[in-house]
């Protein structure tokens, strides 16, 4: 099934220059970059996308991070993209990533990881919604 998810490079992957290699790998995996942009979140727009985690102890420090810089969000469509760019992006925490992986490659940390990636169609389709409106999509 063809399916669209929400990808993001975060502040450190930018900050590093790590852009483009993130990029590559994505695109050497079969996915195709429907959209993409680069902004900076305020901290209530940070606030408001991981709004899922607002109880967790770690969700000051997730909205402090990424507000911190600009991010790269990119729409990546592709066969069964969701699960697939899970896959590639690797666990949260980099030390439990499997080998080939973005975040073993290149992450420092379980909350400076690099990648964020949608964990469901329904998550997808709202965070994509987040970053892009309808004329961005149309591609
Ligand atoms: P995910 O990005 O792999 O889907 P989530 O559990 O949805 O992981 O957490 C969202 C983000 O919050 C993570 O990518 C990471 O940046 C941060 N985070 C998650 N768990 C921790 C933690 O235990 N300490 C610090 N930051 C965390
Ligand atoms: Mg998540």
């Amino acid at each position: 099934m063809q399916q669209k998810t929400l990808a993001i490079i975060k502040p450190d992957g930018v900050k590093r220059g790590l852009v483009g290699e993130i990029l590559t790998r994505i695109e050497k995996e079969g996915f195709r970059i429907v959209a993409m942009k680069m902004v900076r979140l305020s901290r209530a727009q940070a606030a408001a996308f991981y709004a899922v985690h607002k109880e967790k102890d770690f969700f000051e420090g997730l909205v402090e991070f990424m507000s911190s810089g600009p991010v790269v969000a990119a729409v990546l469509e592709a066969q069964d993209a969701i699960t697939r760019y899970r896959a590639l992006m690797g666990a949260t925490d980099p030390e439990m990533a499997e080998a080939g992986t973005i975040r073993k490659a290149l992450a420092t940390d379980g909350r400076k990881n690099v990648v964020h990636g949608s964990d469901s169609p329904e998550t997808a389709a709202k965070e994509i919604g987040f970053f892009f409106n309808a004329f961005e999509l149309t591609i």
